[in-house]
């Protein structure tokens, strides 16, 4: 057992997959609609933690109090028949119990849903994939994937981001729970969230709707950027796909083997969406959704064979020969 116990964590903290620097946390939000709920999950809590106290120890009183106290005790205790009072007791404390966290929750839920949308709001489209993140900003021009840039916000000064979901397949859910409450993204429908993250820095979570085999390789990154490094980010994601001359080759590779079909460079004539737009792909520190580092060693070992880090990824694995491999590791590399 103690082996195979071993065993499981050596395969769970695999060196080449991503440990997560943050834990998946609900206990610590940094944004308005992530606290609300916070909240409310202490105030039901408190709730349903008294009841517990009073039922448990009503019936641990109960158990010892009326104990048979010899072996085989001749009598049955008296039996009770009906009593107005105590139905009336277990039926009135339910009901209001359920309608004081109906209306607790309630209240929370248009708390979130109506809040004024503040006039510097970021808007990004996000789109889910099997098993991966499209990110849009329509106003900034801005096509990416997997880790999700946003402004950090103030209170007085909100520069919240909406966030308008949708699903180029089937069901996904968008949960960083530090920041809000799960959002579904469902096919030919669009949800809305919003966050206003107050504390920069890099905030983790996880696809929450079971979407297919590699569901739980679906990872979320959210880095709440500085006002200067969300400019500088924004700049540099405007610069358009690498053109050095010395990578070339490996260029020539992409756009002639079927990646093209499915990732777009701009300023080249790859323009597929059904992968991830690999224009800035080395601004990104993880590859696949935060499958796996993103280094050399591992975007080779991705291209080789995606399955050694996603069982069942959507990218297919492309039979190159070493020297086409070292080629486009080279080209790939030099997208910042
Ligand atoms: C049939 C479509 C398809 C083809 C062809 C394809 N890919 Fe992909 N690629 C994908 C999909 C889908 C993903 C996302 C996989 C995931 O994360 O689950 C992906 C992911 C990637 C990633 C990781 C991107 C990121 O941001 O994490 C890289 C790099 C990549 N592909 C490069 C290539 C190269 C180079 C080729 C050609 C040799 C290629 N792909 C061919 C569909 C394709
Ligand atoms: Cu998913």
């Amino acid at each position: 057992m103690g082996i195979g116990f071993l065993l499981w964590t050596r395969a769970c903290f695999a060196a080449d997959t991503v440990r997560p620097s943050s834990p998946i946390n609900i206990f610590a939000p940094a944004s308005t609609p992530a606290s609300e709920i916070y909240h409310l999950t202490l105030f039901v809590f408190a709730i349903t933690g008294a009841m517990f106290v009073v039922v448990a120890g009503l019936l641990c009183f109960a158990v010892f109090r009326f104990r048979a106290r010899k072996l085989y005790e001749a009598s049955e205790p008296p039996q009770i028949y009906g009593s107005n009072q105590i139905e009336l007791a277990w039926t009135v404390i339910p009901v209001l119990t359920v309608v004081v966290l109906f209306l607790a929750t309630a209240r929370v839920i248009f708390a979130i849903q109506d809040a004024p949308k503040p006039p510097a709001a970021l808007d990004v489209t996000v789109i889910g994939h099997q098993f991966w993140w499209e990110y849009r900003y329509p106003s900034l021009g801005i096509v990416t994937a997997n880790e999700l840039h946003v402004p950090l916000s103030h209170l007085n000064h909100p520069t919240s981001t909406y966030l308008r979901l949708t699903s180029a397949d089937v069901d996904h859910s968008f949960w960083v729970p530090q920041l809000a409450g799960k959002t579904d993204l469902i096919p030919n429908r669009v949800n809305e969230m919003w966050i206003d993250p107050q504390r920069p820095g890099l905030y983790l979570g996880q696809c929450a709707q079971f979407c297919g085999v590699e569901h739980a390789k679906m990872l979320l990154r959210v880095y709440v950027d500085t006002p200067e490094q969300f400019t500088a980010w924004v700049k540099d994601q405007h610069r358009p796909g690498n053109q050095d001359p010395s990578v070339a080759a490996g260029r020539r590779v992409f756009e002639t083997q079927a990646c093209m079909n499915c990732h777009t460079v701009t300023g080249t004539a790859a323009t597929g969406r059904f992968g991830p737009d690999l224009t800035h792909f080395m601004s990104r520190s993880t590859l696949a959704a935060g499958a796996a580092v993103n280094n050399a060693a591992n975007i080779r070992e991705w291209l080789k064979s995606p399955d050694h880090f996603k069982q069942g990824s959507l990218m297919p694995a492309m039979q190159l020969s070493d020297q086409q491999l070292d080629e486009l590791v080279a080209y790939l590399s030099t997208l910042h």
